[in-house]
């Protein structure tokens, strides 16, 4: 009789343990998600990554605390298709006009095309974007002064507040959803990207208006004391000042985070960075902070952000049920058209770390990003060198959320999830990477097909990667891809340009071996 009763109560107690089991699996099954997303930083430009004279305590945390990965590449070597992909779980380079957009570009994903936060808003969440967009807003032509529809909140975001293209390209006014924040009617919005309008001084007339000189380009309208790309006239109560932007988009996260939490909804927010990118102009707070000038200031004010929303976790004691993904969206530059002091006073800090090229390259340097994944107790803390790109993002999420993508939806994506985890070390076969060309990755081997075009972007002295002959690279021997193997592999060449073609024209098929 005891023995049936200590029977039934290690059954009963098994099966108690069994259904907290469940319930902490689906609790841990649906954090929310933070993604943070910076723009222009290297490899090598964050502490824990190696970089030694600026130091980023908030970042490194993040490392320390999750697992940090040495192969993880944004999907492009520059800002709007990295993005594209991102948000689509599809490769930029298949779709005409995903390259840097105007400032006054429309919507460049079609708001028919499924997109990550739509699949969170699919599993209830509540999802944010903070930062900047450089997606294009709107119609063609696009209107500042009226709504700008479709836009994010027609890809599955229920809040925006962006900075529309990047902060050197006019229009330099923030968006919150559909409309341009503290726009006067009286005082509307033109600009332009090409024909002068208007007649407000331009750097290219006026230098000695100027509080920051551009290097190249950047020469048109001055807004803050700064000449940008494009001319604008009006909106004058709605323009930002460069100075205060970190601070504002980190009021404008908090905010979105405490409107989850008081409609008790896990979130998804995509924080996105203006630092490290051009005109690179900190609060004064961070002048100074580094050895580096206002490059690696930036990069302190980019470190503080990410301490500020760290903070804000810990304080509403969510940060265990908080997923944190930090990266960038491509690779780093040191001169992208202002004279800052970035090259006069880089020293021996080396942006893109081991790899060779930076931004506009098709050389490990344009995508290989700092990326670190923290979920406290569920991501166990460490190095992975797996194989991963932004664009499996969806795909993994996808199935982290348990939200099921039709045929067709992230297309390019890769379920990757057990690698971003930390349960296993291997991520993707394949990568495609993209620059102005293609590339593949295959393992540690590249393949880069012959291309024509410059070797070297010589305003922003980077080394693009293009050659006449193809290129192959052993990258456990050679990371910095010094030593060309393509004569001495001929057929392991031809059998990734064979792979990269079928990629091309076959997404997310396998190719034969
Ligand atoms: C380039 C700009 C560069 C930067 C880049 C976009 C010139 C000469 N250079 O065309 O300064 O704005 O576009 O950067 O205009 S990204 O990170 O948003 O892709
Ligand atoms: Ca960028």
């Amino acid at each position: 009789m005891s023995n049936l009763i200590s029977r039934f109560t290690v059954l009963g107690l098994a099966l108690v343990f069994a259904m907290l089991g469940v319930l902490e699996a689906a609790q841990a099954a649906k954090p929310n998600v933070l993604l943070i997303y910076t723009d222009d930083v290297g490899y090598g430009d964050v502490s824990c990554y190696g970089a030694t004279r600026v130091q980023t305590p908030n970042v490194d945390r993040l490392a320390r605390e999750g697992l940090r990965f040495t192969d993880a590449h944004c999907s492009s070597a520059t800002c709007t298709p990295s993005r594209y992909s991102l948000l689509t779980g599809r490769y930029a380079w298949r779709k005409k006009g995903t390259g840097v957009a105007r400032g006054d570009a429309p919507l460049i994903i079609d708001p028919d095309r499924t997109t990550l936060a739509d699949v969170f808003q699919r599993a209830g969440y509540r999802t944010g974007v903070v930062g900047k967009w450089h997606l294009g807003l709107g119609k063609a032509p696009v209107d500042f002064n009226g709504e700008l529809k479709p836009g994010p909140l027609e890809l599955g975001f229920d809040y925006a507040f962006l900075m529309p293209a990047t902060g050197d390209r006019v229009p330099c006014v923030y968006v919150e959803n559909y409309r341009v924040v503290n726009l006067d009617p009286n005082d509307p919005i033109r600009v332009s990207f090409g024909k002068p309008i208007g007649n407000e001084p331009t750097g290219r007339d006026h230098p000695e208006l100027l509080k920051m000189h551009p290097s190249h380009g950047h020469d048109q309208t001055i807004i803050n004391g700064i000449s940008r790309i494009g001319y604008m006239t009006g909106g004058k109560r709605a323009r930002w000042k460069d100075e205060e932007m970190a601070d504002t988009f980190v009021e404008k996260a908090l905010a979105f985070l405490r409107s989850c939490r008081e409609q008790n909804k896990p979130f998804f927010l995509y924080f996105s960075t203006h630092d490290i990118h051009v005109p690179r102009v900190p609060h004064p707070r961070f002048s100074g902070s580094t050895p580096m000038g206002p490059r690696g200031d930036c990069l302190v004010q980019m470190d503080w952000c990410v301490g500020k929303l760290l903070e804000a976790l810990d304080e509403w004691g969510i940060a265990n049920d908080t997923l944190v993904i930090f990266s960038s969206d491509n690779g780093p530059v040191v001169d992208d058209g202002y004279r800052d002091q970035s090259v006069e006073r880089l020293g021996d800090h080396r942006p893109a770390g081991p790899w060779r090229g930076g931004k506009y390259s098709i050389f490990e340097g344009g995508t290989r990003v700092p990326f670190i994944v923290r979920w406290p107790g569920q991501v166990r803390p460490g190095v992975s060198n797996a194989l991963v790109s932004q664009v499996d993002l969806m795909a993994s999420l996808a199935s982290l959320l348990e939200v099921d993508l039709a045929p067709g939806e992230g297309p390019d994506s890769e379920n990757v999830l057990p690698a971003l985890l930390g349960q296993s070390r291997q991520g993707r076969d394949y990568l495609v990477e993209h620059a102005r060309g293609i590339a593949l990755r295959e393992g540690s081997w590249k393949y880069i097909p012959p291309r024509r075009g410059p070797k070297v972007n010589r305003n922003v002295n980077i080394e693009l990667g293009n050659a006449p002959q193809g290129q192959l690279y052993w990258l456990d021997q050679d990371p910095g891809e010094r030593r060309n193997l393509i004569q001495q592999y001929p057929e392991r060449a031809n059998a990734m340009a064979g792979k990269l073609r079928y990629f091309q024209e076959a997404p997310r098929a396998n190719p034969a071996e």
